[in-house]
């Protein structure tokens, strides 16, 4: 009698531990495939942006990014050019306005991160991408100029399900992107309203690349303290746009060249600095190790801020 009732214990004891086990490892899909676009001035970095991204070197094993895979040939080839380019030590050559939009290639990607606790399985999502040249920001600003090719762009933003404005940290250029983040919110306000969209679930990630470089590296721990010293009117442009939309945006900063060593150094070698921001290319390809990348997209994913993504050092 006994013997029977260990038998039934033990089988219960084993069916539950084998279904937490499946729990612990099953991967969740996040539901919604969200069609992001990056607008951000001429070198700001968004193409070396998604294609670190999509890349993603030398990810460290206790990274919370599991892996970021190529979901299209677009983003293959991307991450062949990273591999081509970036690798040795070069830049990418810059992208112009094309007539027809359904050229720019669309990049697809499947972001697999851990779980923020041992317990459960990791999160999967997919997202897409779209990078814009950056002339649109001076079109965006020369109010005479109602070009059809800034009529387009701005057309299929809208389609788009959030955005991602790229600055270049190093850059000193406040006046000319709250002027043409200031014409980008009209602009996007009349299509998106024109199509019944509800303004306040937008959401609208500023992103500051190159945050390896000093000026921007020192401020890494207070990102609203850089804004206000670095970007004031930028910054007072984005909460008439938080306000008047009642929707949300964020703040990030990222470098899709990273640190090296210890005590960590940008892993770069500069090029060119200006007022416009800075031009370099990787120093050591072989530590080349991308920080803050996946934190936007996740949380213009999401809505969700996951502090792990933001981590910039080791
Ligand atoms: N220091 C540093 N330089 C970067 C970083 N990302 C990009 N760059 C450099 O910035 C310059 C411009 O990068 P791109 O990615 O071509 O910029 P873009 O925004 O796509 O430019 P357009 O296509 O001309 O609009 C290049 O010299 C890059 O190597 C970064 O994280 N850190
Ligand atoms: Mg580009």
């Amino acid at each position: 009698m006994i013997e029977v009732f260990k038998r039934i214990i033990n089988s219960i004891i084993r069916f539950f531990r084998s279904m937490f086990n499946g729990l612990r490892r099953r991967t969740r899909d996040l539901p919604g495939n969200p069609d992001l676009r990056i607008i951000g001035a001429r070198r700001s970095g968004k193409t070396t942006f998604m294609a670190a991204l999509a890349y993603w070197p030398n990810a460290k094993p206790d990274s919370p990014i599991e892996s970021v895979n190529p979901f299209d040939d677009d983003t293959a080839r991307l991450i062949a050019m990273a591999q081509d380019i970036l690798e040795n030590g070069l830049p990418f050559a810059g992208n112009y306005p094309v007539e027809d939009l359904s050229q720019l290639p669309l990049y697809t990607l499947l972001i697999e991160i851990k779980p923020a606790f041992s317990l459960g399985g990791n999160l999967r999502f997919q997202v897409s991408c779209r990078e814009y040249p950056g002339e649109l920001i001076e079109d965006l600003r020369n109010r005479s100029t109602a070009s059809r090719g800034l009529s387009n762009y701005l057309d299929d933003c809208a389609d788009g399900s959030g955005l991602l404005l790229l600055i270049d940290g190093t850059a000193k250029e406040d006046r000319k992107y709250a002027q043409a983040f200031d014409r980008l919110k009209t602009e996007l306000n009349i299509r998106l309203t024109g199509q019944g969209k509800n303004l306040s679930s937008y959401r609208i990630a500023v992103v500051f690349s190159k945050t390896e470089q000093g000026t921007v590296w020192i401020h890494r721990y207070d990102i609203k303290k850089f804004i206000s010293l670095k970007f004031p009117q930028t910054q007072n442009t984005i909460q008439k746009w938080r306000k008047e939309w009642g929707c949300s945006v964020n703040y990030f900063f990222c470098s899709a060249f990273g640190m090296k060593g210890n005590p960590p150094q940008p892993n770069v070698r500069i090029e060119e600095r200006d007022r416009e921001g800075t031009r370099s290319v990787i120093d050591r390809p072989q530590y080349w190790r991308p920080f803050g990348l996946v934190a936007p997209i996740y949380w213009l994913h999401t809505g969700k801020d996951d502090q792990r993504l933001r981590k910039m050092e080791d």
